[in-house]
């Protein structure tokens, strides 16, 4: 027991280097997947769930808390197992992340991006970040996927510790998205705004988001996308637009209240069909 603990350092102990924890987990990725390295990473947020089953072959699953450094997943909606999916039939493999560790769950920061660390670790270069989140374009109705353009992080957190500073700009790849594009010439673009939850806004708010350039709110991805930034990784960042912002109406329509329950409906509804685009637009990078 002791000794269990011993070799499973605390991701939250101060003298705790993250970055090794991540090593050590991706370590282990390795082993269970009979590959050293794994090309593409991607985090499955609400809703998004078929994407992985839609990439290609399943090659082997595992629990998140199979490797150092993961705790138990806190959502209903969200699956603990991580999958090393064959992309499409070609011998480049995505580790699937079928679940997030949320900021609001309160285990920290490292927590939050200690699957990005793993998987850079692994070898990927490529990560995709999904959500499921709130739109503030009336016309976005239930699920709507909106690739994400740029983001502002209202958690007032960040992963990166000490002085370390990294350059945000074109976060979410101009390239990547522009694949995307190819595959759905329709897929609009938005600024994805972090509060930190697990409360969803006020209309007051999610007009404030509004005002400062927002156009979806949720409570995932900025955190992972900085991190994955300052591990040199390329991001696409996609959203689910599960239900309008609290106090958005829709067209010739009245804002209704936000439930959890109606947010993963609107998520099954639409998972077969962006999960479809988005196996396509991974297949094509
Ligand atoms: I799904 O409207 C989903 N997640 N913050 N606001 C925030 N998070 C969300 C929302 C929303 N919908």
């Amino acid at each position: 027991m002791t000794d269990d603990v011993a070799q499973t350092p605390s991701l939250d102990d101060p003298g705790t280097d993250p970055k090794a924890v991540a090593q050590a987990a991706a370590d282990r990725v390795a082993e269970l997947t009979g590959v050293a390295s794994h090309d593409v990473a991607l985090v499955l947020g609400s809703g998004w769930a078929p994407a992985g089953d839609l990439l290609g072959e399943t090659l082997a699953t595992f629990a998140t808390t199979d490797l150092p450094g993961f705790s138990a997943a806190a959502v209903a909606g969200h699956s603990g197992t991580i999958r090393s999916v064959r992309i499409g039939d070609t011998e480049r493999r995505a580790l699937v992340f079928g679940t997030r560790t949320h900021y609001y769950e309160g285990r920290g920061v490292r927590a939050v991006v200690h699957g990005v660390r793993t998987a850079a670790a692994a070898g990927v270069r490529t990560l995709v970040l999904t959500n499921g989140c709130g739109g503030l374009d009336p016309t976005w109705t239930p699920g709507t996927p909106v690739l994400i353009s740029d983001h502002i992080n209202l958690t007032g957190a960040s992963p990166l510790e000490g002085a370390t500073f990294v350059d945000l700009t074109d976060l979410y790849s101009a390239r990547l998205r522009a694949i995307c594009h190819g595959v759905d010439p329709t897929l609009a673009e938005g600024v994805y705004v972090q509060f930190r939850g697990p409360q969803y806004e006020t209309p007051a708010e999610v007009r404030m988001a509004g005002i400062l350039g927002g156009t979806l709110v949720g409570m995932s991805t900025t955190l992972e996308a900085i991190a994955a930034r300052e591990a040199g990784l390329e991001v696409l960042g996609i959203s689910l637009v599960t239900n309008l912002g609290a106090g958005i109406a829709p067209p010739g329509g009245v804002a209704q209240p936000l439930s959890h329950e109606e947010v993963i409906a609107a998520g099954k509804a639409a998972a077969e069909r962006v999960g479809g685009m988005l196996a396509e637009v991974i297949r094509q990078f």
